[in-house]
């Protein structure tokens, strides 16, 4: 119940709150970036709300996401298609999200997302496992990553169902300040 009321708050709070980190004048930067990525596809007036999607390769291949070894795992999960092609709308919601001034519930919610890499709302051993790998960029060893994993699990799931809930996954991250730190972005 505690959890339904968690993302009944966050889906309020952006349907509410829509991009509104931004100011007009960073929401017309970023339309340019946008823009900027494939001029030959996108309008200048967006007045008619056109329907444009840039594909996923221009949007990973930007100085933001280049390293991040999400890179593709964001697009995806902010993605209206899923696969990483961007709306100006998706991208808008993206920036805002990964944005300094995001709260951090919100970005807790996405970093979840992005973590449940089979998009079954769980984070079970193999979405952890992948996140990990990911984390370190493959310096463990397996050894080292079934390890830590199972600690993750161990300490973290607290209804002991073996896998991380939403609401596991918070609790979890407020003990580890630092967590998030790989979702900021700077624009
Ligand atoms: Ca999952
Ligand atoms: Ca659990």
């Amino acid at each position: 119940k505690k959890m339904l009321n968690v993302l009944l708050l966050i889906s309020l709070w952006l349907h509410l709150q829509d991009c509104t980190f931004f100011t007009r004048k960073e929401i017309l930067r970023l339309f340019d970036r946008y823009r900027d990525l494939a001029p030959q596809l996108v309008p200048l007036d967006y007045t008619d709300q056109p329907d444009v999607r840039l594909p996923y390769e221009l949007i990973g291949s930007m100085p933001e996401l280049k390293d991040n070894p999400f890179r593709q795992r964001i697009a995806e999960v902010f993605s209206e298609d899923g696969e990483g092609n961007m709306t100006l709308d998706d991208f808008l919601d993206m920036f805002s999200v990964l944005s300094e001034m995001a709260p951090r519930d919100l970005k807790a919610y996405y970093a979840f997302k992005i973590y449940d890499f089979n998009n079954d709302d769980f984070l079970c051993k193999s979405d952890l496992e992948k996140t990990l790998n990911k984390l370190t960029r493959n310096e463990l060893t397996e050894d080292e990553v079934r390890m830590v994993c199972e600690k993750v699990i161990d300490e973290a799931d607290l209804d002991n169902d073996g896998r991380l809930s939403l609401e596991d996954f918070q609790h979890m991250i407020v003990r580890a300040p630092d967590f998030l730190s790989t979702f900021h972005i700077r624009i």
